[in-house]
């Protein structure tokens, strides 16, 4: 016993000095989900490659570290309801069953929003836009299969993803279009039909704008007054450096709890990168290309600083309102299974997670698990 921990002592030594600053190696008794205790949950979106067998070094780490996970595409209607007579539940079984394995806490993204929408949905053969009474019929039939499939697994979903704009309107999105605002108490209603017992969330970005801020409040009111069931809002989190104000970003998670739900923050991760102002002529200049693609072989440490404190500020946020929030999810577990790798521009190299692409925890999460492990009383 004794010989096994000064020999895996030495070993993580070894390691620990191999590592160059950008590959933070942590002692193996560490876990984020051990820092983060009962405050909340905290989750990871995956892919379909870490949820098939084989991708066992993701699985770890997942289990290592994470008690909560959803599926970052698998379950959107073009994935899961490509056909209208033809369901493909082979990914989203997938991870539901690994969630469950695992006693992992599974939420479901999402039912009804307007990308990754299947084409078929909101048109007839001749793509023409079809009435509200079809629309609301496909709408419920697409829930109730998908909800009451995965009844008992799936702890909550987000109901309607994106559908207030930055000025607290409604977004004209088919849905919009054909069944007016009327389509999300529908949504709610329908979801709660298929499972009594499932949490239900309304989920979007931007959400420290006050106009969407004021907007959501709206919804929620609304959906309350017609006795449907809200019980937290998903408040995204994809943050760059010099977006949101934190205490723009604090003012709504208050706003929504003071309106009796809880808060998710569902899809967190920080661009390192500069941010690409919308409107910009992106194919401008190669010049322009290269200086908003920096830091293609890795982060320069100035960087990795401010990207390390800012994420440490946020989380802080979160700790402090503990009371109201009940999950942080990242949207990915490494740097390098990342959306923001190809977007706003494809093929860039971001930063933006809490594992790097060596599937080391990044300087911020090495703290806050050091920090809490010194907390423990010493058993
Ligand atoms: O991370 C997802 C990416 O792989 C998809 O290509 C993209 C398609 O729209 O959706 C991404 O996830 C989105 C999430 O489902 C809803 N909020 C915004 C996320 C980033 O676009």
């Amino acid at each position: 016993m004794k010989f096994r921990h000064v020999a895996s002592m030495a070993f993580w030594m070894a390691l620990t000095t191999a590592c160059t600053s950008q590959q933070q190696s942590v002692s193996p008794e560490l876990s984020l989900k051990d820092a983060v205790g009962d405050q909340f949950l905290i989750g990871v979106a995956l892919n379909t490659r870490q949820t098939a067998a084989g991708d066992s070094l993701s699985q770890n780490l997942v289990k290592r570290h994470f008690t909560a996970i959803v599926p970052e595409n698998c379950m959107k209607m073009e994935e899961i309801h490509p056909e209208e007579d033809r369901y493909d539940f082979s990914k989203a079984d997938e991870l539901v069953n690994f969630g469950i394995s695992n006693g992992l806490v599974v939420t479901g993204h999402c039912l009804i929003w307007h990308s990754q929408l299947a084409p078929w949905f909101c048109v007839d053969k001749d793509g023409k836009p079809v009435s509200a009474e079809v629309l609301k019929e496909r709408m419920k039939e697409h829930i109730y299969t998908v909800v009451k499939r995965y009844k008992g697994k799936i702890r909550g979903w987000d109901v309607v993803n994106e559908a207030i704009i930055e000025d607290g309107s409604y977004r004209k999105s088919p849905f919009y279009e054909i069944l007016g605002e009327e389509f999300i108490p529908l949504a709610f209603q329908y979801a709660h039909e298929a499972d009594p017992d499932a949490e239900l969330y309304y989920n979007d970005y931007g959400m420290d704008i006050e106009g969407r801020r004021n907007g959501v409040v709206k919804l929620i009111r609304t959906l309350k007054e017609r006795g449907l069931r809200i019980d937290a809002v998903g408040m995204q989190g994809h943050m760059g450096m010099d977006h949101p104000d934190i205490n723009e970003f604090e003012k709504s998670m208050m706003a929504f709890a003071a309106e009796g739900v809880k808060v998710m923050i569902t899809e967190w991760d920080m661009s390192a990168l500069p941010t690409v102002k919308q409107g910009a002529n992106i194919a401008d200049t190669l010049a322009y290309q290269a200086a908003l693609n920096p830091y293609t072989e890795s982060l320069p440490d100035s960087v990795s600083k401010v990207w390390n404190t800012r994420m440490k500020q946020f989380f802080q946020l979160f700790e402090k309102h503990a009371d109201v929030i009940t999950r942080v999810t990242a949207w990915g577990l490494t740097d390098n299974d990342s959306w923001k790798n190809d977007f706003p521009i494809k093929g860039r190299t971001d930063y933006p997670l809490l594992f790097d692409r060596n599937y080391q925890p990044k300087p911020f999460v090495k703290e806050l698990m050091e920090e809490a492990s010194a907390e423990q009383p010493v058993k």
